[in-house]
């Protein structure tokens, strides 16, 4: 729904704009140029979720709540610029409501919060942060408010261009405001009741909130609502479409036949209006920061896998990193963030082009500005097909292909194929649809003297700025530990031809005989299992950790076998779903004992089906007699289908769980790919 509002807001501004008067293709504006050219920015979700532990406030949080100790904004912004990112948005008030400034608009604010004795004023420490380390600014004002009495009414929406401009006037330039698009209707909204409000479509009036934006912050992109200068990804999982342009248009059919989330994940080749995405994923699996989830960053293969299929797919990356709270970036997430930037750096370090190479091209005129280091100056192909091949006097090795358009010009590449030479014989490597600003092409280590890429297809005749080779040394990626219901381990390495070593006693595995997976082995009840990989030319992987602490041999689903294997066996490729949508399953954990969280991981299906969005939870002793049930929602589970927790009052003592589906996001059956459960028993601390 959330999503669904911005998209609807999204086809009628598209179905306002007229295609340019000369018929030339679009084209971004110096604004939208100068925002793509940042390629890395970061979210900074920080505020009263941080303290919750929630990812969707329900704006009747008390503003005692917040009080970070050590924050540090020049931590946040010299953390982002050491991992190469240009710009940081961060959110000044999220969809609860609370404002990180002193906002003379309402007391929902740090005016009331401990932090600073209620004297401080977080968006104008970030600003001097960003100020002080040349980083641009960003902000993020959720349109919806959990917390405002007139939420939904006219009122609201002075309120919110009051606050508008109190962004846009006291704290410097912004390079990006981030109007969001979630709106999950409930909320306290100042009453002492949660309850829904609806809004109509049109409720936040965007020509004036954006005429506001352009008159106080004329080089500021607008991203939501319904006159954006960018668009979302369509997903929070961090990748574009492998085609992707940066026109939209009118659904080219109704809605219904093509997503909107899969019209944004593409975009339009005859698209009216230049619109590019925006890439919007987060470091872990929530957008804020939760304690249970420092042992669950994404990797750094994952990390390169989502830096390859944004920026490397025409798109820009927008990687939100969620300070503690201290109010300071983890030690881990930095961490993260610096290897991930090392291993860029090196992966596209040492471009193989010219160097000594021979090019042979369908336009020779210009060829060689595409390899000038100039994104202003390009080879013009003269025709709307052509090819260049590249001779490099020698055998090489190569494994990424990176081209670029002037997109100034518009983005014009429908197609093109890359071929190498082997034994004597041209053998064609792939096909591809769009280049757009930026594409990197990633490839199986591959020998050759000669690459050959041909242009089959174009809007117009193709103008490119951007074409290096390079040969990236190659990441050995961590092994998966998975471990059934019944204690039984399995470990598996992407890469089939790297070995796996493991240890069972805590200490980190290295290359060795005796530690060397070989089979699935046992390994129930309490156990700490560390993994690494071993790849081509003896790179090893980073550690891959499980920690167990009790078996779930007992675990079962009670009248269903399927459920039971499916539930408890680690594996996210295999998702149980109900008969029905109403019916509860009953988990029997064998004894009683006191449960800290309980985890729902959704179908991980790309298009999942049956993400429970609500739930209603009980427990029981003796599987007859059950608690009242505990009623909750999976906060942004629509656009972040992660294992999402749901943490229990302390004492909370059982041995059944009745887990019962109330809605699912997409109104089907639903389905469960795990469930986890953490618990104590009767004689643990
Ligand atoms: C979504 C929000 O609901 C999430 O909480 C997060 O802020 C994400 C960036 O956008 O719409």
């Amino acid at each position: 729904m959330k999503r669904m509002l911005f998209c609807l807001c999204l086809v009628s501004y598209l179905v306002s704009f007229q295609t340019p008067a000369n018929g030339a293709l679009p084209s971004p504006s110096a604004r939208q140029l100068k925002w793509q050219k940042m390629e890395t920015i970061a979210f900074i979700h920080f505020s009263i979720n941080t303290y919750t532990d929630m990812e969707w406030g329900f704006g009747n949080e008390s503003p005692a709540l917040f009080n970070p100790d050590r924050l540090d904004c020049r931590q946040w912004v010299r953390t982002c610029k050491e991992a190469g990112i240009k710009g940081i948005i961060l959110t000044a008030k999220h969809h609860d409501g609370f404002c990180l400034w002193p906002s003379k608009y309402t007391e929902h604010s740090v005016k009331n919060a401990p932090w600073k004795s209620g004297k401080g004023d977080l968006v104008r420490e970030f600003s001097e942060a960003c100020k002080e380390y040349g980083m641009e600014m960003g902000l993020y004002l959720s349109p919806w408010d959990c917390n405002h009495p007139d939420y939904g009414k006219p009122e609201y929406i002075t309120y919110f261009r009051n606050q508008l401009r109190e962004l846009l006037t006291n704290y410097g330039d912004l390079f990006e405001i981030w109007f969001d698009g979630a709106n999950g209707g409930r909320g306290y909204y100042g009453t002492d009741s949660l309850h829904m409000r609806k809004i109509p479509a049109d409720y936040y009036g965007w020509a004036e909130n954006v005429r506001m934006v352009r008159e106080l912050q004329p080089d500021c992109i607008v991203h939501g609502g319904d006159l954006a200068d960018v668009r979302w990804v369509g997903n929070e999982e961090g990748y574009a479409g492998t085609t992707h342009w940066s026109m939209m248009s009118p659904p080219q059919k109704p809605s219904a036949e093509i997503p909107y989330k899969l019209q944004l994940n593409t975009g339009f080749a005859d698209g009216t209006v230049w619109l590019p995405s925006e890439t919007d994923v987060s470091v872990r699996p929530g957008w804020y920061y939760h304690a249970s989830e420092d042992h669950q960053l994404k990797s750094l293969p994952k990390l390169l896998d989502i830096y390859y299929e944004s920026v490397g797919r025409n798109s820009l990356l927008l990687l939100n990193i969620p300070p503690d709270k201290q109010g300071l970036i983890h030690p881990a997430d930095s961490a993260c963030l610096l290897a991930w930037k090392k291993q860029l750096d090196l992966e596209l370090a040492n471009d193989l082009l010219p160097g000594n190479c021979r090019f042979t091209s369908s336009q020779s005129e210009g060829f060689s500005r595409c390899m000038d280091g100039n994104e202003d100056s390009y080879w013009d192909l003269k025709t709307p097909k052509g090819f260049v091949e590249i001779n490099f006097g020698k055998e090489i090795c190569f494994n990424r292909i990176l081209l670029g358009e002037y997109i100034p010009g518009g983005q014009r590449v429908k197609s093109f194929t890359v071929s190498y030479l082997s034994g004597g014989k041209w053998k064609e490597l792939d096909r591809h649809t769009t280049i757009g600003y930026k594409r990197i092409l990633r490839y199986p280590e591959t020998k050759t003297s000669k690459i050959r890429i041909d242009f089959k297809d174009a809007l117009e005749n193709p103008l490119i700025n951007r074409l290096s080779v390079f040969h990236a040394p190659v990441i050995t990626e961590p092994p998966l530990v998975r471990r059934d219901r019944n204690g039984r381990v399995t470990l598996i390495s992407p890469d089939p031809h790297s070995k796996i070593y493991y240890t069972l006693n805590g200490e980190t595995p290295f290359p060795s005989e005796k530690n060397l997976y070989k089979t699935p082995f046992m390994a129930d009840g309490r156990q700490t299992i560390k993994a690494i990989a071993e790849g081509g030319r003896g790179r090893i992987s980073e550690v891959s950790e499980k920690i167990y602490p009790y078996s779930k041999k007992e675990w079962k689903v009670i009248g269903d076998t399927l459920a039971t294997d499916i539930f408890f066996d680690e594996r996210s490729d295999r998702t149980w779903r109900a008969s029905n949508r109403q019916e509860p399953v009953v988990i029997d954990l064998g004894q009683e004992v006191t449960i800290e969280k309980i985890d729902y991981t959704p179908d991980q299906f790309r298009y999942a089906h049956g993400i429970i969005l609500k739930y209603e939870l009980s427990l029981s002793s003796d599987n007859r007699h059950w608690t009242a049930p505990i009623q909750g929602e999976f906060s942004n589970i629509r656009n972040n289908p992660v294992t999402k927790s749901i943490q229990m009052p302390p004492g909370s003592t059982g041995r059944y769980l009745r887990f019962k589906s109330v809605e699912t996001v997409h109104g089907d059956a639903p389905g469960i790919a795990e469930m986890d459960v953490v618990y104590r028993t009767a004689g643990e601390p």
